[in-house]
C-alpha cells in the first residue's frame, strides 16, 4: 500500500521553497489547512488528493509536530505561529501524532 515511503510526502520548510508540482491537465491543486489548537489537530480527519498541499499551523503556546506514525513524513517542531507545508506526491493513508504530546493523534488520507 505504501510503495515508497520517502515519496509519500515532500516537506517544504517554507511554501516559497517548494517547487511547483507537475499536475495532469485539468487537475487543480488545493491547499488544505490543519490548525493545531488546544492540543488538537483540526480537522482531525482529512482526505486530500495527490498534488494538493497540506499546511499545518501551530496556534498553541506549546510546541507541536505532525509526525506520521509510520515515519514517512514529519513536520518537525512547530513553535507558536509557525507552519509547515506538506507537498502530497503519492497516495498514502494513516495516522499521525505530535511527537511532544503523543496523545494528540489524527488521520490523513491521500487519494491518487
Ligand atoms: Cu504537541
Amino acid at each position: 500500500m505504501i510503495a515508497n515511503r520517502r515519496r509519500v510526502l515532500r516537506l517544504g520548510a517554507a511554501a516559497a521553497m517548494v517547487p511547483a508540482l507537475a499536475l495532469p491537465a485539468g487537475a487543480q491543486s488545493r491547499l488544505h489547512q490543519i490548525a493545531i489548537h488546544g492540543f488538537l489537530f483540526g480537522p482531525d480527519r482529512l482526505m486530500v488528493r495527490v498534488g494538493d498541499k497540506v499546511r499545518f499551523t501551530n496556534h498553541d503556546l506549546a510546541p507541536h509536530t505532525a509526525t506520521a506514525t509510520d515515519g514517512s513524513w514529519d513536520t518537525g517542531t512547530l513553535e507558536q505561529g509557525q507552519h509547515a507545508d506538506l507537498m502530497v506526491t503519492d497516495a498514502w493513508g494513516g495516522d499521525y501524532f505530535c511527537a511532544h504530546h503523543p496523545a494528540m493523534t489524527a488521520r490523513l488520507e491521500i487519494m491518487a
